[in-house]
C-alpha cells in the first residue's frame, strides 16, 4: 500500500461519485465522449444505456471498496454463499432504486433525450440460472447486502446463460444466448487467478515419525480468472461481492510451446478446452445428468473458491481451530458439495493437520440447503468418474464414509441394513456417490425451504440420518423474496401507494410493517387507487402480450397466469386440460349464456429443458390450443391463451404485478417451497394451489379465504399412486372429455399430444392429474364467482399483501444467520 507520508494527495485525488442530476447528466455524457467515443450525434439507446450503467458502476464501486476494507479491517465472520446459479435479472433498475437515485437518472435521462424505461430495457438479463434455485440466491444476495451482513456470494461466469426461447410453429426452439456482448456490471480481476487440477494420480510419501501424505499430482491444470459483481444493498452504502469464475487455459492465451512446434491446432484446442467449463449452463430444473463436465464446473468452481477464502483466512494468521468462527459456508444444493472434500484435502494434505481435527474444522464450517424430494434430481456420481477426475478426493470421501458408517454401526449394532442404506457410496453398478448423504455427512446443519418440505426430507428421504444425528441437525428456513425487486421495482406505483398510506417507505426494509395495510382494506377511495394500478399493470402486460405473441388481450378480463420453469411436477398439463375444458363449456353454450360469462386470459410461460420431450409436448398443447382458441369467433375475448416466449426475470417483473389469479398447482409434496407463489400475492393477485410447499405457510399467513386451495393431499400421494398401478384407475369423465376432444384433432395431428394423453390413462398418472381436475375445475368456478364481486376481491387482495411481511428473504436471512451461521449484521462505518 501507498507509505503515510504521500497518502494526503491521494485523499485529496479520491474518487468521489456523482451527485445530482447535474453531476449525473456531467458522468453520462463523459462516459459517452470518452469511455464510448462517441457523441450526441451518435448516441442510441444501447449507448445510452452503457453509459448510464458506467456512471452508476463507478457509484456502486466506491460504495464496495469501502465495504471491502471495512470488512477485512473488522475481520468479522463472513457468509460464503456457493451457488451453481445465481438468476440475477438486470442489474441497472435495481442498482439506481438501492442507492436512491433512480429520479435523479430520470431526470437527467430525460433532459438529454431519452426515457429511462427504453434505456433500462436495452441491458441483458443475467441468466445464470434455471428457475427457483437461482433466483432465491439472487434475493439472498439482496437481502445480505441490504441487511449489512459480511457476506461472499461465489459462482460460475458462464459465457452463455440459460438459452432464450423461441416458439415456432408452436414447438420450443433454443437459441444461445449471447448475454456477455456488454456488461459493465462486472470487475475483471485478471490479478485474482487459481490453478485447478484435474486427473493425475496421488502416490503417498513417508513423513517424519511414520506419518505419510498424500501427493497428488500430474493431470492438468486449468486457470481459475475472478470477476467480481458489486451487489448494493438497499439504503445502506454496504455493498458486497459476488465472485464469478471463469476459465482460462494455465498459462496464457494458448501453449507457445507448441504453437511454436507448427501444431497450431492442439495448441487452440487446449485452449478451448479449458475455456468450455465455463462456456454453458445446465440447462436442467430438477433434474440430474451426470455428465463429465458438470461434474468438472463443480470442482472448477468449488476449489477456486476455497482457495481464495482459505487464502483470505490465512492473512488474519488465526489458529485453524477458529476457522468456523471466521467463516460459514452455505451450499446451495449438493452442487458445491465437493468443497467440503476439498477443505479436508487443504487442511490434511496441505496444511497438515490431524484428520479428526480437519474433520471437526470441516463439519463446523459447513451448511446444506436442500431444494428437492424428486428422486430425479438428487445428485449421484459415478465412483469411476470421480476417480478418473479426482483421484484424492475419492480417497478422501472414502475415508469420510469409512470413519462414519463405523460411528453408526457402533450406534446402531443390531441394524445392519442401516449401513447399506446411509454409506456415501451407493453399493450399485456401477457404484455411486451420493451427494447429499457426503452433503449431510459434513455440515452441522440441513435444512429445507419450506415447513413441509423441511418436514419432508425428515421423515422419507433423510429419515435414517435423523436417527443417526437426532432431530436437531434437520431445520427449516421457509423461502422468501427481496421486496426491493418484487414489489418497489416491478410493481413502483403500488410500492408508493402503500408508502403514500402507511407512512413512507420503511416497510421495504421491514415487509411486516405491510400489516399497516389491513385497515385500509375497507376503505373504497383507496380500493379504487389499488385497483386503478391493478389495472394499469394489465394493460402493460396486454402490451407485451401483443409485441411478442401478436394476440390483443383485453386487461378488462381476468388473468389466470402460470409461469415457472415446464415440468410434469408443476402439471402445466393440468392447467391446459382445465383451460380446454373451459372452452368446450363455453362452446357448449347458448349465445345468451356466453355473454353471462366472465371473460378470461390464461397466460402461460416457462422454458422446458432442452431434453425433457414431455414438457415440449406440454408446450406444443398449449400453443396449440391457443392457435384454435384465440381465433374461435364464437368465443370471442370469453377465452384467450397466451403462451409467453422467453419467460425471464425481467419479464416476471412486468408479469407478477398483473395477475389476478395465478396458479402453482404441483403434484401435493413434490414443490419443495416455490417463491413466484410469494411474489404474486405480494403484487396483490390471489392465487390458486394445491396444499403443497409455501404455499400451506401463505395459507396460514393471510388466511384460508383469501386463497384458492384443492386437490389431494401430500399424505395420500403414495396410496393413490399405488391404486392406480395396482388397483382400478378410472378417469375423471370431464376429463375424458377433454382427451377425447384432443384425440378427435380439434388442436390439431391428436398424435402430437398422445404421450400426455396415456400418461394419464395408461401410465399410471404419477401426478395425479385425473385425481385432482374435478376439485380443480370446481375450484375455478369459485374464483370467477369471487371476482364478480370487485370490491370483496379487491378487499382479499389488500389484506393478502398486508399479511405477506413473513415473506421476505429479510426474514429468511435473519434466521440463517442466527441458526445456522452464527453471523451478526456490521454496517460499514464511515
Ligand atoms: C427448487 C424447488 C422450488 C424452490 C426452489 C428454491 C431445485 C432443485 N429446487 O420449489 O423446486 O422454491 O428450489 O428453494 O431447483
Amino acid at each position: 500500500s501507498i507509505p503515510e507520508p504521500q497518502r494526503e494527495a491521494w485523499k485529496r485525488a479520491q474518487a468521489k461519485g456523482f451527485s445530482g442530476k447535474d453531476g449525473f447528466e456531467k458522468e453520462l455524457v463523459r462516459h459517452v465522449e470518452t469511455t464510448l467515443a462517441r457523441s450526441m450525434f451518435n448516441c442510441d439507446e444501447k449507448a445510452a444505456y452503457s453509459a448510464t450503467s458506467l456512471a452508476f458502476r463507478d457509484q456502486l464501486i466506491l460504495d464496495w471498496n469501502r465495504t471491502q476494507q471495512n470488512q477485512t479491517y473488522r475481520d468479522s465472520k463472513r457468509v460464503y454463499y456457493l451457488s451453481l446459479e445465481f438468476l440475477m435479472g438486470r442489474a441497472l433498475d435495481n442498482a439506481m432504486l438501492n442507492i436512491g437515485q433512480k429520479d435523479i437518472a430520470k431526470a437527467g435521462l430525460s433532459e438529454l433525450g431519452f426515457r429511462i424505461e427504453d434505456i433500462i430495457g436495452q441491458e441483458n438479463d443475467a441468466a445464470l440460472g434455471n428457475g427457483g434455485l437461482g433466483r432465491l440466491a439472487a434475493c439472498f444476495l439482496d437481502s445480505l447486502a441490504s441487511l449489512d451482513f459480511h457476506a461472499w456470494g461465489y459462482g460460475l461466469r458462464y459465457r452463455y446463460g440459460i438459452f432464450k426461447q423461441e416458439i415456432i410453429d408452436g414447438y420450443q426452439v433454443e437459441v444461445p444466448d449471447y448475454w456477455l456482448d456488454f456488461n459493465p456490471w462486472e470487475f475483471p480481476r485478471h490479478d485474482v487467478t487459481v490453478d485447478i487440477q484435474f486427473f493425475g494420480n496421488v502416490r503417498k510419501e513417508a513423513k517424519e515419525q511414520g506419518k505419510e501424505v498424500a501427493i497428488w499430482e500430474g493431470g492438468e491444470i486449468v486457470q481459475a480468472v475472478a470477476y467480481d459483481v458489486p451487489i448494493p444493498g438497499y439504503n445502506t452504502p454496504t455493498t458486497n461481492n459476488l465472485r464469478l469464475w471463469s476459465s482460462k487455459a494455465s498459462g496464457g492465451e494458448f501453449d507457445f510451446q507448441k504453437f511454436n512446434n507448427g501444431d497450431y491446432e492442439s495448441s487452440v484446442a487446449d485452449q478451448q478446452r479449458a475455456e468450455t467449463i465455463s462456456a454453458v449452463l445446465y440447462p436442467n430444473d430438477n433434474l440430474e445428468r451426470g455428465k463429465e463436465l458438470r461434474l468438472k464446473q463443480q470442482y472448477f468452481w468449488v476449489a477456486a473458491s476455497l482457495h481464495d477464502i482459505v487464502r483470505r483466512f490465512k492473512k488474519s494468521k488465526r489458529d485453524w481451530k477458529q476457522f468456523p468462527d471466521q467463516v460459514a459456508i452455505q451450499l446451495n444444493d449438493t452442487h458445491p458439495t465437493l468443497a467440503i472434500v476439498e477443505l479436508q484435502r487443504i487442511l490434511v494434505d496441505i496444511e497438515g493437520l490431524k484428520w479428526e481435527e480437519a474433520w471437526d474444522i470441516v463439519t463446523s464450517t459447513f451448511g446444506y440447503t436442500n431444494h428437492t424430494v424428486l428422486p430425479e434430481a438428487l445428485e449421484k456420481w459415478p465412483v469411476g468418474l470421480v476417480q478418473h477426475l479426482l483421484p484424492r478426493h475419492l480417497q478422501i470421501i472414502y475415508d469420510i464414509n469409512l470413519y462414519f458408517l463405523q460411528q453408526v454401526e457402533k450406534q446402531f449394532p443390531d441394524d445392519r441394513d442401516i449401513l447399506r442404506r446411509v454409506s456415501i457410496i451407493e453399493e450399485s453398478q456401477p457404484k455411486m456417490v451420493r451427494m447429499a448423504y457426503l452433503a449431510i455427512v459434513g455440515s452441522h446443519k440441513v435444512n429445507g425451504v419450506a415447513e413441509l418440505h423441511s418436514d419432508l426430507i425428515k421423515t422419507t428421504i433423510f429419515k435414517d440420518f435423523v436417527e443417526i444425528y437426532g432431530p436437531d441437525k434437520f431445520t427449516n428456513v421457509t423461502n422468501g423474496i427481496t421486496p426491493r425487486r418484487w414489489l418497489h421495482q416491478a410493481n413502483p406505483r403500488l410500492s408508493e401507494l402503500i408508502a403514500s398510506k402507511i407512512g413512507g417507505n420503511d416497510f421495504l426494509k421491514d415487509l411486516t410493517k405491510l400489516n399497516k395495510l389491513e385497515s385500509l382494506a375497507e376503505d373504497k377511495e383507496f380500493r379504487k387507487e389499488w385497483s386503478e394500478i391493478k389495472y394499469a399493470n394489465k394493460v402493460r402486460l396486454a402490451k407485451l402480450i401483443k409485441e411478442l405473441t401478436g394476440v390483443t388481450v383485453n386487461p378488462a378480463a381476468l388473468f389466470d397466469i402460470q409461469v415457472k420453469r415446464i415440468h410434469e411436477y408443476k402439471r402445466q398439463q393440468l392447467n391446459i386440460f382445465g383451460v380446454i375444458h373451459r372452452y368446450l363449456t363455453l362452446k357448449a353454450m347458448s349465445s345468451e349464456e356466453r355473454k353471462k360469462q366472465l371473460p378470461r386470459v390464461s397466460v402461460f410461460g416457462g422454458k422446458a429443458a432442452p431434453g425433457y420431450w414431455m414438457a415440449k409436448q406440454i408446450i406444443h398443447l398449449i400453443n396449440a390450443v391457443g392457435s384454435v382458441v384465440n381465433n374461435d369467433a364464437d368465443i370471442g375475448d370469453l377465452l384467450k391463451v397466451i403462451f409467453l416466449p422467453d419467460y425471464n426475470v425481467s419479464k416476471a417483473e412486468i408479469i407478477t404485478p398483473a395477475s389476478d389469479i395465478s396458479e402453482h398447482i404441483s403434484t401435493a409434496g413434490t414443490e419443495a417451497s416455490g417463491t413466484s407463489n410469494m411474489k404474486f400475492v405480494l403484487n396483490g393477485g390471489l392465487i390458486i394451489g394445491t396444499c403443497d410447499g409455501a404455499n400451506i405457510e401463505i395459507t396460514r399467513e393471510i388466511g384460508d379465504n383469501n386463497i384458492f386451495l384443492f386437490g389431494n393431499l401430500s399424505e395420500d400421494v403414495e396410496d393413490l399412486r399405488h391404486a392406480h398401478n395396482y388397483g382400478s384407475h378410472t378417469i375423471d369423465p370431464d376429463l375424458n372429455r377433454v382427451f377425447d376432444e384432443m384425440e378427435k384433432g380439434t388442436f390439431g395431428t391428436p398424435h402430437d399430444f398422445s404421450g400426455m394423453v396415456a400418461a394419464v390413462r395408461h401410465h399410471g398418472d404419477y401426478y395425479l392429474v385425473s385425481d385432482d381436475f374435478h376439485s380443480y375445475i370446481e375450484t375455478h368456478k369459485l374464483v370467477d364467482e369471487a371476482y364478480r364481486n370487485q370490491d370483496e376481491w379487491v378487499a382479499k387482495c389488500i389484506v393478502a399483501v398486508a399479511r405477506m411481511g413473513f415473506f421476505s428473504s429479510d426474514r429468511c436471512i435473519n434466521e440463517y444467520a442466527e441458526s445456522i451461521w452464527n453471523v451478526e449484521p456490521l454496517a460499514v462505518k464511515s
